[in-house]
């Protein structure tokens, strides 16, 4: 029924999410960019629950960034670029080491932006693959060339693990409720650039100010 249809996951609307990100002087939303986020956990835990695992560490940090965002100075957090000079300024973020500012937005952030990274490699992967691509290898390459360089050995082990149970290709399609083969790759030709561009200009944001390596 119509309800039914309503109801379901589509990987389209989170990649939609993903698109109101960019505000016309390319500045990046990050209501939107946690509305994005709250869409791929959906995403994630459509395919097992080996992945919640996963998917609550996005979950924490969802909840941090929206309470900034909600919070006495939620002004300064309507985009990352207004974030990060907020508090750079007023000296909120560790730099160095974990101390007195431990879950700043901005180390928050760049957590879900690492992460961002494999997402992008792993679709691109999926919008080349053949049929008899297999999602595990796909996932894992995408991972072991982008985020595990930030993971220590037991997060490796246990996504590694996660990577492995995956469901294959066919079942992957199914859940992100597109159409056929054909249609998804329409959909991630038309989406990957568009994250691609957000994770870029958040990557030379961080760039600009060092903090890439923020503990
Ligand atoms: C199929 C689509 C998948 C795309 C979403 C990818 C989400 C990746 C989340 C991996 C999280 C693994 C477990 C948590 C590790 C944290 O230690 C780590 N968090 C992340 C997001 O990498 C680092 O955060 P921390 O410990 O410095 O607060």
């Amino acid at each position: 029924s119509a309800v039914i249809e309503e109801q379901k996951f589509s990987l389209q609307e989170v990649l939609d999410t993903f698109k109101l990100c960019l505000s016309e002087n390319q500045d990046v939303y990050v209501e939107h960019y946690v509305a994005g986020w709250r869409g791929l956990v959906k995403f994630m835990n459509s395919l097992g629950n080996v992945f919640t695992f996963i998917s609550k560490d996005a979950v924490n940090k969802i909840q941090i960034l929206v309470n900034f965002l909600n919070g006495e100075n939620g002004s300064h957090y309507v985009t990352i670029q207004s974030m990060v000079k907020y508090e750079l300024d007023n000296q909120l973020v560790d730099l160095e080491k974990r101390g007195s500012h431990p879950e700043s937005g901005s180390r928050t952030l760049l957590r879900l932006h690492r992460a961002l990274r494999w997402l992008e490699l792993f679709l691109e992967r999926l919008r080349t693959s053949t049929e008899d691509s297999k999602t595990s290898v796909m996932c894992a390459d995408a991972y072991n060339e982008s985020l595990s360089q930030h993971h220590p050995w037991v997060i490796r082990k246990a996504a590694g693990m996660a990577f492995y149970v995956l469901p294959g290709r066919p079942t992957f399609f199914e859940v992100m409720n597109v159409g056929g083969a054909e249609k998804v790759v329409d959909m991630l030709g038309d989406a990957i650039p568009m994250i691609s561009k957000v994770y870029q200009i958040t990557e030379d944001l961080y760039a600009q100010n060092n903090l890439l390596e923020l503990p």
